[in-house]
């Protein structure tokens, strides 16, 4: 149904995807993008980058408390991540449910069609990241295209 003034007011949304080491190792970039581009979002912005420990401390700082932090800084810094700023209406919680739960062993039982199912390995290795709020896509956005300290400093036209 649409309602009038018919979509250029739909307000849309942004979000912050990720391809950690494991699905770039794995290959997985190129059809990762094609899931993205059939699903309705737009890239907005993709780099590759290499996160250091340091920033990838900064990045997961949420759960420097846990037992698999040290495990996760070591594989979020195992090799290069591809970003992607995505674009959608409901771009949030749409790619949350794309990508599927955390855990890739549980994704493949519960949400085989999910991105995890096809190229995660295991609770640690699930191959993508996706904002999992407005106030994370806000915040992680801004660590690798703004000017958060600890974060990537790279200028785009966002
Ligand atoms: P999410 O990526 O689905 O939002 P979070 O709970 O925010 O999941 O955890 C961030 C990342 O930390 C996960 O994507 C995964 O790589 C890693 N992680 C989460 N839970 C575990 C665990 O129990 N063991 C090892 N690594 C974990």
């Amino acid at each position: 149904l649409c309602r009038s003034p018919c979509d250029a007011s739909v307000e849309k949304e942004r979000t912050l995807a990720m391809i950690k080491p494991d699905g770039v190792f794995g290959n997985y970039t190129d059809k990762i993008k094609e899931v993205i581009l059939e699903s309705g979002f737009s890239i907005i912005t993709e780099m590759a980058v290499q996160l250091d420990e340091g920033n990838a401390t900064v990045f997961y700082a949420e759960h420097s408390h846990r037992d698999f932090f040290p495990g996760l800084v070591k594989y979020m810094t195992s090799g290069p991540v591809y970003i992607m700023v995505l674009e959608k209406v409901t771009a949030i919680s749409d790619w949350r449910a794309l990508i599927g739960p955390t855990d890739a062993r549980k994704a493949r039982i519960s949400h085989p069609a999910s991105i995890r199912a096809m190229c995660g390995m295991d609770s640690e290795m699930n191959c993508v990241h996706g904002s999992d709020s407005p106030q994370s896509a806000a915040r992680e956005i801004s660590f690798f295209f703004g000017e958060m300290p600890g974060g990537i400093v790279r200028h785009d036209e966002l």
